[in-house]
């Protein structure tokens, strides 16, 4: 009896179950030499985001705010050499801008502090390039604080962009560049309340004396985790990565995981961020960027997960004669399904103009678009199907809109599935949405979609990586059988939710 627990205990120890089904592994971990392709696979099936990652992923849609002395000189990059007396909003109202982004469905909204002209909205101690030298309020406002103040009011969350490059700072290519970095993030981190993300641009140019900066990246990010241990650092930071474009467009596949070498954040080129280029050899701009083949050749991987930026004008500063060339409803939300849709967070550009409100066209094209969301994705149609699972239990986990609860198959060698969806009546829709539960890791690689035409399966949509949030759309189905097929995981696939939803055509 005892030989007999010993040795099931023992095959167990060596069953491939056990040697799979390893413990999840928070953010980032380093892989040894001897390690095996599988055994990569797997540490990268596991690997979950940190806390801070899992909240910012779940927000999806992120609000951006260029405002600054541009807005009033009519420019993109102003060079430090503005009269701060330009600054002058005659009617700046935070409530307004934080309401309008909150009613389009947003949940957090990071202010431009300080663009590369150096000029800041709130009144630093550290320069006199900033609004306490504006004719707006007397030299007595602060943006930040006044925005932190409608964050707090209206429930949002709030985060900081500060821009690296800086073209007024007299001590820029210096070390005491550095220093004054450090004094200007801790006045931002410690004024005013929580901060949930922080975005440092790639941009890096010269400064005023002709010299470029050598930035202490390190010691930033250990300030903003003493300070602000909730915030992502995004893009020239280690929690956030930029998707590698400006056109709000993610990849098809798009996994969070990636080599972490592909993590050095040295940045050698000056300009927007597409003519940025990391060292030594990460490529944030590739088809794919965490395959298994590039996987398997890594030093560490990192949980590292895509945010797509773009604006909602042709700018990213509010411009008189952009007012006509303001995205549509429908084209913000085709960059809705190819961002969130494709597992990143939308950061989508709202820069208030020079009143200091978000303009008209704007927020009546925001929200045009959010009622275009709510109309396709208010009423889940599988809610009412009864579910097959080819492996696995807990079909109802699958449609009862709690992201927490999933569904995954039986055992971690089970890497295909098909869940197969029935309706009493023929339903009608063009939209799938898919959702793995992050939380037990990035897994699927492939997956299709049939239903059934009264003779055959009929495949209707299909794709790679789904992570966070996987959206599709394909032409009007109307049918009472449906069938997902996983085609191919890294380990056993999990999903959190399956939506069939109806979008009208208008
Ligand atoms: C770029 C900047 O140079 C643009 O002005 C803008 O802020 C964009 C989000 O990032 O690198």
């Amino acid at each position: 009896m005892m030989l007999k627990k010993q040795l099931t205990l023992l095959s167990l120890f060596f069953s491939p179950f056990i040697l799979f089904a390893q413990k999840p592994i928070e953010y980032y971990t380093t892989i040894s030499p001897n390690e095996s392709a599988n055994q990569i696979i797997n540490k990268a099936a596991n690997l979950v985001p940190a806390q801070r990652q899992l909240n910012w992923q779940q927000m999806e849609l992120t609000a951006f705010l260029h405002f600054g002395i541009n807005t009033f000189t009519n420019k993109e990059w102003g060079d430090g050499t503005e009269d701060p007396k330009l600054f002058n909003p005659t009617n700046l109202n935070t409530d307004q801008w934080v309401k309008t982004c909150k009613d389009a469905g947003f949940k957090l909204v990071i202010l431009t502090a300080k663009h590369h002209d150096g000029f800041c909205l709130w009144p630093s101690k550290y320069t006199e390039h900033s609004v306490k030298n504006s004719l707006w309020k007397n030299g007595k406002g602060d943006v930040m604080k006044e925005l932190a103040a409608s964050c707090k009011k209206f429930g949002m969350h709030l985060g900081v962009y500060l821009s690296p490059w800086d073209r007024n700072s007299k001590l820029y290519g210096t070390e005491a560049y550095n220093d004054y970095f450090i004094n200007q993030l801790t006045e931002l981190l410690t004024q005013y309340g929580k901060i949930d993300e922080v975005w440092f641009d790639g941009a890096n140019g010269e400064g005023p004396n002709g010299k470029k900066q050598e930035y202490d990246f390190g010691r930033w990010y250990k300030l903003i985790r003493q300070l602000q241990p909730q915030a992502v650092i995004a893009v020239m930071g280690p929690d956030v990565r930029w998707v590698g474009t400006e056109t709000g467009r993610g990849r098809e596949t798009e996994w969070s995981v990636v080599p972490a070498d592909a993590q050095s954040q040295e940045n050698i080129a000056a300009g927007s961020q597409s003519n940025v280029i990391y060292k030594p050899s990460g490529d944030m701009m590739g088809d794919v960027l965490g395959s298994r083949e590039q996987i398997i050749k890594a030093k560490a991987l990192v949980w590292y997960p895509a945010e797509t930026d773009v604006s909602i004008r042709p700018g990213w500063f509010y411009h008189d004669k952009e007012n006509n060339n303001v995205k549509t409803a429908k084209q913000l939300n085709d960059v809705y399904f190819s961002s969130v849709g494709r597992n990143g967070v939308l950061l989508l550009n709202i820069p208030p103009n020079k009143n200091g409100l978000i303009q008209t066209e704007d927020s009546l094209h925001l929200m045009q678009w959010a009622a275009m969301r709510y109309n396709t994705f208010n009423k889940n149609i599988a809610k009412s199907a009864t579910i097959q699972l080819s492996s696995g239990k807990h079909p109802k986990a699958l449609t009862d809109g709690n992201y927490h609860t999933f569904w995954t198959s039986s055992s971690s060698k089970d890497t295909m599935a098909t869940i197969t969806f029935s309706f009493a009546t023929n339903q009608k829709f063009n939209v799938l949405c898919l959702q793995e539960n992050i939380k037990v890791g990035q897994r699927i690689e492939k997956f299709n979609a049939s239903y059934w035409n009264g003779k055959n399966w009929e495949p209707f949509a299909s794709g790679t990586t789904v992570g966070y949030k996987r959206l599709l759309t394909f032409p009007e189905i109307n049918t009472r059988k449906v069938q997902l097929n996983i085609l191919s995981s890294r380990l056993n696939p999990t999903l959190s939710e399956v939506g069939f939803y109806f979008e009208k055509s208008d």
